[in-house]
């Protein structure tokens, strides 16, 4: 099936599914999850740096942070939290037909995506962009060089169509193999079935980081697209999508205002610096908009930490990090020429 007959397809049924949801009950995702006792939260198939599990057998991973932050803001306790894997193909109707509350899952945040699924996508968790893994022996020094090479590709991706675009743009004739599994599609690719695997780099940093010999291969120059990849919610609960958005904020601007896991009781304490203040709740009101007690984002940042921090844990050099530099990417603070920037918590 061609992807926008797919894509149109899946729109339709979410669209009917999504009407189903909103008409079978009029409580609230907030009021749901209360009752319920934990959050779903839908992650992909383990992915290093984003969704993987530790060896205790828990869910960790920059997209798992969204996950516990949410959980953290209503229950005060990350651990109030089903984490949900599910395929790339199934994804989106998972979230709009209501399986999932909210999805966290390298997902870019495309037009289509939030204008035709039944889902809105809210603030990007990561930049990224579309590149080429090659086998460093191979002589292949830009995409370029890909005139009628076989590319191995996860099907249902923004990955698919823009290789398609790149290859359509540039006359390279490139085979596109796909493949339901990225594991698959990788085996495929160290088994000599391709000549390059296309993907988000930082996923293919991070799948390389786990190759037999990683050394081997190599990240081409080529970016082919902008790849914002952002936590999602199923459209029409105005309420649930700020406590997720809010909840993302409320890790960026910790990290803007210099609050961390370690120094937010100390600073819950004694700060005399009102945006700190406003924000941990010891003064003001705002937890009120979002139907959650005050200390919502001070539970966020004592139990998940800031948005530094968990980029550091686990896309950065820490020793579950897949070391992508920060410094001078769009996923550096605004204050220090990225975009990670929270609107004001005030
Ligand atoms: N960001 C793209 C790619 C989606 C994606 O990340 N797919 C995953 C499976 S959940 C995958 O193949 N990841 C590994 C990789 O791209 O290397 C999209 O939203 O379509």
């Amino acid at each position: 099936m061609k992807l926008t007959t797919l894509l149109t397809s899946v729109a339709a049924v979410a669209a009917m599914a999504f009407a189903g949801v909103a008409s079978a009950s009029a409580e609230s995702t907030l009021e749901i999850v209360k009752k319920r006792g934990h959050v779903r939260c839908q992650v992909g198939p383990a992915s290093p740096g984003y969704y993987f599990l530790d060896s205790k057998g828990e869910w960790q991973g920059l997209d798992v942070a969204n996950c516990h932050a949410v959980a953290a803001a209503i229950f005060g306790d990350i651990s109030k939290l089903e984490i949900q894997s599910v395929s790339t193909q199934a994804r989106f109707t998972s979230l709009a037909n209501g399986d999932s509350d909210l999805l966290s899952r390298t997902a870019t945040w495309t037009m289509s995506r939030d204008t035709q699924l039944g889902i809105d996508f809210l603030t990007p968790t990561f930049y990224d962009g579309q590149g080429f893994t090659v086998p460093k022996d191979s002589g292949i020094k830009t995409g370029m060089d890909l005139k009628g090479a076989k590319v191995c590709v996860t099907s249902g991706t923004t990955t698919e169509s823009n290789l398609n675009d790149f290859s359509r743009t540039n006359n390279l004739n490139i085979s596109a193999v796909t493949f339901e599994d990225f594991n698959v599609r990788d085996e495929t690719y160290l088994q000599g079935g391709c000549d390059a695997v296309t993907g988000d780099k930082s996923s293919m940093a991070g799948n390389i980081s786990a190759f037999p010999v990683p050394g081997d291969h190599l990240i081409l120059p080529d970016t082919l697209s902008k790849e914002p990849l952002a936590p999602a919610v199923r459209h029409g609960d105005n309420q649930w999508a700020d406590i997720v958005r809010w909840a993302q904020f409320a890790m960026i601007n910790a990290e803007e205002l210099g609050i961390t896991s370690a120094n937010v009781d100390d600073l819950k304490a004694n700060s005399k610096n009102p945006s700190i203040r406003r924000m941990l709740g010891v003064e003001g009101d705002l937890h009120k908009g979002l139907g959650l007690e005050k200390d919502w984002a001070y539970n966020i940042i004592k139990q998940v930490g800031n948005y530094g921090e968990n980029y550091d844990r686990y896309m950065g050099n820490g020793p579950q990090g897949i070391g992508i530099p920060r410094e001078g990417s769009s996923n550096a603070l605004w204050t220090k020429g990225g975009l990670m920037y929270s609107p004001p918590m005030r």
